[in-house]
Parts: C-alpha cells; structure tokens; sequence
C-alpha cells in the first residue's frame, strides 16, 4: 500500500480554509474513499505527489494536458507573456491570433468569445440561443454536465452525479422548470419532448461524445437526428465540445462524426492548462452578444495574454501537427485492448467505452449508453480498482462517472505498465 503521509496532513490543513480541502468537489477522493493525493510536480505523463511518488496519470487535469504536462513550447509562452505583463482589460493581438487560428479549424464557426471556464462558455451559449431565438426553454440530457451554471444543474453528470446530488440545492423551481431533460442516445425521447413543447425550445445542449458519465459515444444516426429535430423546430443545436473540442479531432466532434452544431462551447485543451473557455458560432448568431447586440456576456479576465499565450501554443502544435489526433487514438486502443484482455482473462465483468483517446471502465455487464446504463455500474468494485491502480502507479479518474483522458506524452511502455498494472490489481478477484 503506497504511503501518502504529506498528502494527507496537506488535506487536513487544506480542510481548514477551504470547504472539503478542494476547489472542485470531483478531486475530493469521495467517490473512491480516502484521502485526496496532493501533486507537487508534473512533468509529460508524469505527477510527482507530495509524498514523492511518480503516477502515470490519466486525467490530465480532466483534459487539458493532451501534450503532457509542463510541454515546453506552452510554458515558454507563458513565460515569455508574463514577463509584459498579466492582464490589461484592454484588447490586445493575441486574442485575435488565437480567435483566427480557433476558427480556421473548427467546421461552421465563423467568430468565437473568449471566457475564463468550460462552465462560462456555456451558461454564455445557452443565453445568447436564448437572447437569439426569443424562446426560454432548453433541453439538456440525464448524465452530461455542462458546468455548474444553474440552468444546468438537473441530472448533471461528473461531480454533481458522483455526489449523488444531481439537482443542486440553491436551483430555484424558476431555473430548473426551464430545463427539460432528455436520455442520452434516444431520440425518440427528445422528439417526444420537443413535440410537447412546441415552440418554446431554444436550444439543445448537448455533449456530442458524453464524458461526464463516463465516455459514451452517440449511438448511430442520434446525433444526425438531433440536428434534423432542430431544423425542423427552429431550435439551436449546441455542441458542448470542452471535453471533445481540440482533442478527438482538429476540428472536434463536428469534423469527426461531419454533423453541423450552431453553436460550439470550448474549454480544457483550449487554454493549454490555463483557465480559458469559448464559445463560437456563424457570425449571424454571434452578433447578438454585446457589445454588438443585446445579449450581455462579460469578464475582466477573458482573453488574459498569459491564458491566450498558452491556448495558442498549444493549438498552434495541434493544428500543425493532425497526426497526433491519430496517435492518441491507437494508443487508447491499445490501451482499451490490454486492458480487455486482462480483464476477461481474469472474468472480471466489464465493459469499456472509448472514442478518439477517452476511453472509461465500466464494471457492469450491460453496454453503457447513457446515464442509466452508466449508474448500474458497480461502484465498490471501481472503488477497489482506483486504489490498486493507484498502488501500481497509476492515476485513473476517481469516479466512475469520468471519463480518462489520454496525453499524447504516454509512451507504449507506459500503457504496457498500465495493462501490467491492471493485471495485478485484479488477479484473484
Ligand atoms: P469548467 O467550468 O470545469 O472549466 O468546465 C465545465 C464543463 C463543461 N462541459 C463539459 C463537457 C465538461 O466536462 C466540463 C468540466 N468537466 C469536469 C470533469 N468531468 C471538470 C472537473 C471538475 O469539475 O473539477
């Protein structure tokens, strides 16, 4: 068992001054049991805790460190920026480079907003449909999570499920009676929906590949369907892509599986690790948002140099270099085949879901489509696998309702030891 002293007397100090010791629920350990580990370093595929153990980690700061983490030309930058400077309020020609750069490789947006959060860029998404269409209502689906903006606080997924605490406290009736909730993967649902609320929809928020109940992919034709519905009832297709976006494809979920969203939310790869969120769209959308039209939207540090610094480089690398996008995606195949074959070899029940490089264990014998399937999971049984991956030096998502995240800096010999890893932790289950 791997001793993780400092962590823990970190975490009693942290419990202190900080409410829970964390500044975001999900890295409290309270889905898996114990004491949260403390990070002092990371370096490419590596965490160096406080307790000077080396992790292989498979979170990636939930996404962002798709190059590894402390990737020279990112830090360069961010150095290089800081040095003029940390944040003016005024605009300044970085922001335009990296905008022009985000749009040039994201498919139908021809502007895109800077904010600070993958939670902003969509509370922002969902007004300005609202501001746009003139109709109140939204639907969002069981098990995704947009954020924590109240609007999407109903059947949230990642940290608000793995708390079994789906529909907030502080939601008022008001908010929550806007926000219908939809099954992921069925279309015959949503439609059922839409056709009740006839013209007061004015968006669908969706996350086109679900991460936040695990990974689970859209079942054939349910985006496409999606997309129809919205034509057809004047109701706005938002692509919630903070997860996807910059990480399953150059241009995301809509160059990958070609369906069009009118609006797309960005965060994690965006910001290279910095706090960075977006949200772009066709210009006849965009116009609306202030201070061109009435839909308000704002903030002091949106667009930063230091953030900006760092989203460019990083999406500066990815757009010159595609190939990465398909290296990420072998290596999580090979890792989702070594992990299946000693898992079955074992008879341990399971399923894995992957797309691109997500990829989630699931231990239940039925397919996870959506929030329901995502929930039977067994959860002691994740548990006991979280803590013997991490005695074998390896860092998955403490909770089964997370989705891990694959960084182009883990080499095979690394995914081989995880495979290894998995082998020992289940022997004689
Ligand atoms: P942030 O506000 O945390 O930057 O982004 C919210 C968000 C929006 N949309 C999707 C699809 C997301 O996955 C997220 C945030 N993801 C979680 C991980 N499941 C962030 C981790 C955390 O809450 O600490």
């Amino acid at each position: 068992m791997t001793i993780y002293k400092r962590s823990s007397a970190l975490f009693a100090k942290a419990q202190q001054v900080i409410p829970g010791g964390v500044n975001s629920p999900v890295r409290a350990f309270k889905a898996v049991g114990g004491d949260p580990i403390f990070v002092k370093e990371a370096k490419g595929a590596y965490l160096f805790d406080e307790d000077g153990n080396q992790l292989i980690d498979y979170i990636n700061s939930w996404g962002p460190m798709i190059l590894g983490h402390a990737h020279p030309p990112v830090v360069n930058a961010v150095i290089e920026k800081a040095k003029k400077g940390t944040s003016f309020g005024m605009p300044t020609e970085i922001e335009t480079d990296i905008a022009a750069l985000a749009v040039s490789m994201v498919p139908n947006i021809d502007m895109i907003r800077f904010v600070n959060s993958g939670t902003e860029a969509c509370m922002s998404a969902v007004r300005l449909a609202r501001g746009y269409t003139k109709k109140d209502k939204i639907i969002k689906f069981a098990g995704c999570y947009h954020g924590h903006s109240d609007s999407f606080l109903i059947q949230a997924g990642s940290g608000a499920v793995t708390f079994g605490s789906p529909n907030s406290p502080g939601v008022t009736a008001g908010t929550a009676q806007d926000t219908l909730l939809a099954n992921y993967n069925d279309l015959e649902n949503v439609t059922e929906i839409v056709n009740a609320n006839q013209g007061e929809i004015a968006c669908i928020i969706i996350e086109p590949v679900a991460g936040n109940m695990g990974c689970i992919p859209p079942v054939a034709g349910f985006l496409e369907g999606l997309r129809s519905l919205c034509d057809a009832h004047d109701i706005l297709l938002i692509f919630d892509e903070v997860m996807t976006g910059f990480r399953l494809a150059k241009g995301g979920v809509q160059e990958l599986l070609g369906v069009a969203a009118d609006i797309v939310t960005f965060g994690k790869v965006i910001g290279g690790g910095l706090p960075v969120g977006a949200f772009g769209a066709r210009k006849e959308i965009m116009s609306h948002l202030a201070p061109l039209g009435p839909v308000y939207q704002a903030g002091t540090l949106s667009g930063n140099p230091l953030a900006m610094a760092a989203g460019l480089a990083m999406l500066t690398e990815l757009n010159a270099n595609p190939e990465i996008f398909e290296s990420l995606a072998a290596k999580t195949a090979y890792l989702h085949e070594g992990m299946a074959k000693v898992l079955t070899a074992q008879s341990v029940v399971h399923t894995i879901n992957r797309l691109g490089s997500m990829i989630s264990v699931h231990f239940d014998k039925t397919a996870v489509i959506d929030f329901e399937t995502a929930a039977n999971g067994n959860n002691a049984t994740f548990k006991k696998f979280f803590h013997g991956m991490l005695d074998q030096g390896v860092y998955i998502a403490p909770s089964a309702f997370e989705t891990w995240f694959i960084s182009e800096a883990l080499t095979y010999e690394d995914l081989d030891q995880t495979i290894a890893g998995v082998e020992v932790v289940v022997k004689g289950w």
